[in-house]
């Protein structure tokens, strides 16, 4: 009877440890053996989304739409209505969510998180960051952040402005922000300045347009209505630059050459206004993240100790490029 006993706590005990390792909580010295390993078809994806805001949000959706669909992982995608923030509702879901194995997150905002983030990792559940990171202060709460360097983007949006702007008199600039509360806004305008100050620009108004269109076309034209005296306006990303290129036109300046323009996403809408020389710069973000975020999450799912960031590679078009025709027609997005 006793050995008996003894077996079916020896065994129990093994399991737990087994099934808490799987968990991915700390791991434990077991050798894995293929046989234990999660393979992608093993992977439930909580998924939660910033809501829509142009094009780089819906080709970063489909990305994760689609490369599921070719791993044979499962998404429960969840698309948080911006501007209402309902991500934290979602996260906690899908804590409680049994199948899900793995939550993913575009965070609209970048404080606030942890809380869920340690719950999170109390029921074994690995966090990857997507596109936009967070401030917290213990980053083993969540397994890595997936995503661009939105200082370098900033950098380099603030050096080709600088470049744009060689030997103009004035250099006047106007910058259209994302949402204050997201790591994208706050970082790229603090990479803008990185350079920017360094050749004598000096920003002038500065003001939020919730990365869209027509918010961006409002606040310029309210702008030009006090003064027109602007060399230069950086749009923190592709949407606002086209709205600033409406108000320039609908007062009769010339967007690009009366008053240069920079934007950041390099979406396709981007391309069309550098080849309708209407845009002199786009900074490439690249939104096509889930082939890594999947591999970094099943890596997390096993256990694995990953790198606090992975960062994209991205690139910077200018409207004079040679085949730029060619560029824009090559793009996925
Ligand atoms: O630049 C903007 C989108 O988080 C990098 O969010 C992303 C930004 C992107 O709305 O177009």
């Amino acid at each position: 009877m006793k050995k008996n006993v003894l077996t079916l706590v020896s065994i129990l005990v093994i399991g737990s440890v087994a099934l808490a390792a799987c968990a991915g909580t700390t791991p434990v010295a077991i050798t894995k053996t293929p046989a234990t390993a999660y393979k992608y078809t093993d992977m439930i994806i909580g998924f939660i989304q910033v809501g829509s805001e142009g094009a780089w949000r819906s080709a970063n959706s489909a990305s994760f739409k689609e490369t599921a669909v070719a791993l044979g992982v499962r998404l429960k995608f969840y698309d948080s209505a911006s501007p209402g923030n309902y991500q934290i509702a979602a996260f906690q879901q899908f804590i409680n969510d049994p199948e899900v194995n793995v939550i993913v997150i575009s965070p609209l905002e970048a404080s606030g998180w942890e809380e869920l983030l340690q719950e999170a990792k109390d029921t074994g559940k690995p966090v990857i960051l997507s596109d936009r990171r967070i401030e917290v202060g213990n980053e083993d709460l969540y397994a890595t952040f997936v995503g661009s360097d939105f200082v370098e983007e900033g950098r380099k949006a603030g050096a080709a402005m600088c470049k744009l702007l060689a030997g103009s008199q004035k250099k006047n600039v106007w910058e259209l922000v994302g949402n204050v509360g997201s790591s994208a806004a706050k970082d790229r305008g603090q990479g803008f300045r990185e350079t920017a100050e360094k050749c004598g620009i000096v920003v002038t108004n500065s003001q939020t347009a919730n990365w869209n269109i027509i918010e961006g076309q409002q606040i310029i034209e309210v702008w030009l209505k006090e003064s027109k005296d602007v060399q230069g306006i950086f749009a923190q990303n592709d949407e606002m630059g086209l709205g600033a290129i409406e108000a320039l036109k609908k007062i009769g300046l010339v967007p690009a050459v009366d008053v240069k323009i920079i934007s950041i996403d390099a979406t396709s809408a981007a391309f069309q206004a550098m080849l309708n020389r209407d845009l002199n710069v786009t900074v490439e973000c690249n939104p096509l993240l889930a082939p890594q975020v999947y591999e970094a999450a099943l890596a997390a799912l096993n256990g694995e100790t990953l790198p606090k960031w992975i960062p994209t590679k991205e690139n910077v078009f200018f409207m004079d490029d040679k085949n730029l025709e060619e560029i824009a027609a090559g793009r996925k997005y």
